[in-house]
């Protein structure tokens, strides 16, 4: 139980001193340290630990819904909701969620939501299993929204999205073409990248390396960095801490939804890795 706020979480050690931290309310990973004991994750110094409410920060995992893309809360109702302990070992959890009688009035399809977190040398692997135990299809939209802690806005980069066709949150979820090698941030940007194959790369600019991010089965990609003003609007975000974070959630968003049959599984994974030497290579 975290001494700061009474809530419980689940300590993971990995190799060579990595480790990872996943709360049961959401199943919520909130720090994953690589083996030098480097925070890689971004939660809140505002963050507010008072279920329902969503860390502010971490990985907030949006199921059945991400974004409005439906008629459930903002991001579904899983980052909201206490999760079960099913299994563990020393560097892996797995945590489960079934809807209660509230949600499914809500969203009528009963289901089992797994995330299965695992932590290795500086690798940290979140894997969703969704099961349809209700009799009628299950439909729904979903994303790891993971907020990564950088060294400055100015600096960072996203690799892997040249090309691609994204949805502008910003323009009406206009249809756009990244037309940038890679992706850079001038201000606000909130963008949902469509089917986008192969891996992504962040490099912050500092000698800290690369982090990569390994998708499967969860084709597109969103972008967020909220800036100066929606900073400004969110009373569990610092002012200033847009300059230090930012968001890439591999989802199943503007492509989706996965329309599971009765009886039918879903998995999809990001398997996130450190790589001190991709940080200084040029491209
Ligand atoms: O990251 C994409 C996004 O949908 C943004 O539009 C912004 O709303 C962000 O999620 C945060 O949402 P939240 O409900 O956690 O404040």
């Amino acid at each position: 139980v975290d001494a700061a706020n009474g809530l419980k979480k689940v300590v993971l050690k990995g190799p060579q001193g990595a480790s990872a931290e996943v709360y049961l309310h959401g199943a919520h990973v909130t720090s994953w340290k690589s083996s030098a004991g480097e925070e890689l994750i971004f939660v809140s110094k505002k963050a507010v630990f008072k279920p329902p409410k969503a860390i502010r920060g971490g990985v907030p995992v949006c199921f059945p819904q991400f974004g409005g893309f439906g008629p459930l809360q903002q991001h579904g109702f899983a980052r909201n909701s206490a999760f079960e302990v099913v299994s563990g070992s020393a560097d892996s959890v797995t945590l489960a969620l079934r809807p209660d009688e509230e949600q499914l009035k809500l969203f009528q399809h009963d289901f089992l939501l797994k995330v299965m977190v695992t932590v290795g040398a500086d690798r940290l692997e979140q894997r969703l299993s969704a099961d349809n135990t209700g009799s009628g299809p299950l439909q729904f939209t979903t994303a790891l929204h993971t907020y990564y802690t950088i060294d400055s806005i100015h600096n960072v980069r996203i690799e892997g999205l040249a090309g691609r066709e994204y949805l502008d949150n910003l323009a009406d979820k206009r249809r756009c073409t990244e037309a940038a090698p890679d992706v850079r941030f001038a201000g606000e940007v909130d963008r949902i990248y469509l089917d986008v194959p192969g891996p992504l790369r962040i490099m912050d600019g500092s000698s800290r390396g690369a982090i990569e991010v390994v998708r499967e089965n969860l084709p597109d990609a969103v972008v967020w960095n909220p800036w100066i003003d929606k900073a400004a609007g969110m009373p569990d975000f610092g002012d200033e801490e847009y300059q230090t974070m930012i968001c890439l959630e591999p989802a199943v968003a503007g492509s989706g939804p996965v329309e599971l049959a009765p009886g039918a599984t879903w998995t999809g994974a990001q398997v996130l890795s450190l790589d001190r030497l991709g940080g200084s290579k040029q491209l």
